[in-house]
């Protein structure tokens, strides 16, 4: 059979045998049929983004989720997210490629946990990452994405004690920023965590007038702080290497961004600080996913709207601040 028509919809063995320029005309095609808009995080893979409306880091996609008046917000990045979205837009259908695709910073820490230490610090606030289920977000009193953690702390009354949840690193890096009294949870990001200072410092001395780029999230921060250009979010990072009159950089985050750092600067060179920071979760999510995905109006993502009402002030907090 001719590949090139061969059918797609051909139910549950979901094959198909489309080459992958034909498979994202395909999206495109199915996006439309299905009044959907596609979000897409900065760390998915290049053949997603291709097919994307928009591409972001979590605040800018909860931005656009918001704001949608498509039927279907194809969502492609993690759990978190698409229940981020499904909270701001609920009279939306959510959908994910893959329901596997959680976050393992997210899981280190639960609500009891959160009601535990607040019970502790009975004066705390409770700020988030907004790396959290929408029930942790549920017991939290201000939400924040690497990109406003520090307009975030900044906003909270000085004398306030600030519990931070779940990110070690992230939480560090604002505590430096804001010398305020913050406690930190000892979460972390494991595709961050094997960015390690050894490596870097090699990369830096092979390479010594590149510009080297680190996340917040980053395990080999507290060694590196210093010695980093710039500790930028995703989104700031994209913008930077942009403007920059670098032309090679040293990127410390999940590997998924250079794609798209690549595509839009084709004649900059990025090297990854650990060609292993790959998160597995936002590689679960793959083309053929969102292809079925939109084929089939599967894995819908809700929020129960009890839950939904409390974890949405942290949320709204936030973008009152963004
Ligand atoms: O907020 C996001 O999207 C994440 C997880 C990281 C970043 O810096 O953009």
């Amino acid at each position: 059979m001719d590949t090139a028509t061969a059918p797609l919809t051909n139910g549950n063995g979901r094959h198909h045998t489309l080459a992958p320029e034909q498979l994202k005309a395909e999206v495109r095609r199915l996006a439309r049929e299905r009044d959907a808009v596609i979000l897409a995080h900065n760390y998915q893979e290049g053949d997603i983004q291709d097919v994307a409306d928009v591409i972001g880091d979590s605040l800018n996609l909860a931005k656009h989720a918001r704001a949608a008046s498509a039927k279907v917000i194809m969502f492609c990045g993690v759990h978190f997210m698409a229940e981020t979205a499904a909270m701001l837009n609920p009279a939306k259908l959510v959908l994910i490629p893959d329901l596997q695709a959680g976050c393992s910073l997210a899981d280190m820490v639960v609500p009891h946990q959160i009601r535990q230490w607040k019970a502790a610090h009975p004066a705390g606030v409770v700020v988030c990452y907004v790396n959290t289920s929408a029930a942790v977000k549920a017991e939290c009193d201000y939400c924040c994405t690497s990109a406003n953690g520090i307009k975030v702390i900044e906003s909270i009354p000085a004398d306030r004690e600030i519990l931070f949840v779940p990110d070690y690193y992230l939480g560090t890096y604002l505590k430096a920023k804001t010398k305020r009294n913050i406690q930190v949870w000892k979460g972390y990001c494991p595709a961050h965590a094997v960015i390690l200072p050894e490596k870097v410092d090699a990369l830096r001395d092979a390479h010594p007038d590149a510009e080297f780029l680190m996340h917040p999230e980053c395990g080999c921060l507290t060694k590196q702080m210093d010695l980093a250009d710039q500790i930028l979010s995703t989104e700031a990072m994209v913008k930077h290497v942009r403007t920059s009159p670098a032309h090679t950089f040293i990127i410390a985050t999940e590997t998924g961004i250079l794609s798209r750092m690549q595509k839009d600067n084709p004649q900059k060179t990025f090297l990854p600080a650990s060609e292993q920071a790959a998160c597995h979760h936002m590689q679960r999510n793959t083309l053929e996913k969102v292809f079925w995905s939109l084929a089939t109006l599967q894995h819908r993502i809700t929020v129960d709207p009890a839950l939904a009402k409390r974890a949405l002030v942290p949320i709204e907090r936030m973008m009152a601040l963004s």
